[in-house]
């Protein structure tokens, strides 16, 4: 049975290949992918997801435009990353696919609602200000969904301040306002997706596919693994939103604990943390979970496999 995804993202290097991955992908439906604010404006992040539709020559998919601000913060974007268009790197070709109508909070309420219960994951992989304004707006989406399963957090490390992921620390109050929904969560965080490195042979294994799509992947690999190099020292840059997707895809790819896990809204130094209570047993009603080892041979067939699909 086909896996029916709404992806909601800011294109980005990593949202790049987790929408490459969720397109090419046969068990993966994608039934919509909508934009939010984080690793660059809206509007920025909005020209990166149809430009990345122009080039995988995606059609037939609703893309839509949602927050152009966190819920509360000012906002706050990542260039030291992702360069100044916010998918620095290859050339991108003009968009011709025009956007839907709808704000992306409306797509997405309206996507669930028009389909059968328990039958659509929300992959968000950016800030949750979308998700937490459809959960707003349309209560009953949270007992509709089958189960989200996001890129963010991190238990034991951060990287927008030593404790706190960016996705979170951007926009705290969203992501409290997800993560305190009873529906099914995964955390796909910083422990698991900094297993998700691009290492040279993997370049080299994707490079070898010799489409436009691996030659896109290449070189936006190529422009991640410098930054990240630059401003993490990362010998190999850690692939993170594509995680989330292979876990929809294949949840062996990932080894998993439940846990309990809220979001640090006042602390002063732990700001935006995602508190993981790993202690023993975890509460019956315990709805949350985090990603804890990736099977790393298993994620990039995965991903080299959904780009030969694509050509
Ligand atoms: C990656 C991101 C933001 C900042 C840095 N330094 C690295 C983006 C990625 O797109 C991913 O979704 C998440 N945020 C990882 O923190
Ligand atoms: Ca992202």
């Amino acid at each position: 049975m086909t896996k029916k995804i709404i992806l909601d993202c800011d294109p980005g290097h990593d949202d790049a290949i987790a929408l490459l991955l969720a397109y090419g992908n046969p068990d993966i439906d994608l039934l919509a992918v909508t934009t939010v604010v984080g690793n660059q404006t809206l509007e920025k992040v909005t020209h990166n997801a149809l430009a990345i539709a122009e080039m995988a020559n995606i059609r037939g998919i609703p893309f839509a435009a949602g927050a152009v601000r966190p819920l509360v913060r000012e906002v706050e974007v990542a260039p030291d990353i992702h360069g100044d268009s916010g998918l620095d790197g290859p050339t991108l070709p003009t968009p011709t696919l025009t956007l839907d109508k709808r704000h992306a909070v409306t797509l997405i309420i309206d996507t669930i609602m028009s389909h059968p219960p328990k039958t659509i994951t929300l992959v968000p992989t950016g800030a949750l200000t979308n998700i937490a304004l459809a959960a707003r707006l349309e209560p009953r989406i949270v007992e509709r969904v089958k189960e989200v399963v996001l890129m963010g957090g991190g238990y034991h490390v951060g990287n927008w301040s030593p404790v706190a992921e960016f996705n979170i620390k951007i926009d705290p109050e969203a992501a409290h306002i997800v993560f305190n929904e009873k529906w099914p969560l995964t955390m796909v965080g910083l422990d698991l997706t900094h297993q998700a490195l691009a290492t040279p042979d993997v370049v080299a294994k994707i490079a070898s596919l010799n489409t436009n799509c691996s030659q896109f992947v290449v070189e936006l690999l190529d422009f991640f693994g410098k930054m990240y190099k630059q401003a993490q020292g990362f010998d190999a840059p850690p692939v993170h939103d594509p995680c989330a997707v292979a876990y929809v895809i294949d949840p062996s790819v990932m080894t998993t604990q439940k846990v309990p896990i809220d979001i640090e809204l006042t602390g002063s130094l732990t700001l935006g943390m995602t508190v993981a209570d790993f202690r023993h047993p975890a509460p019956i009603d315990c709805h949350t979970q985090v990603a804890v080892k990736l099977d790393h041979d298993k994620f990039w067939s995965l991903i080299i496999n959904a780009l030969k699909n694509i050509g």
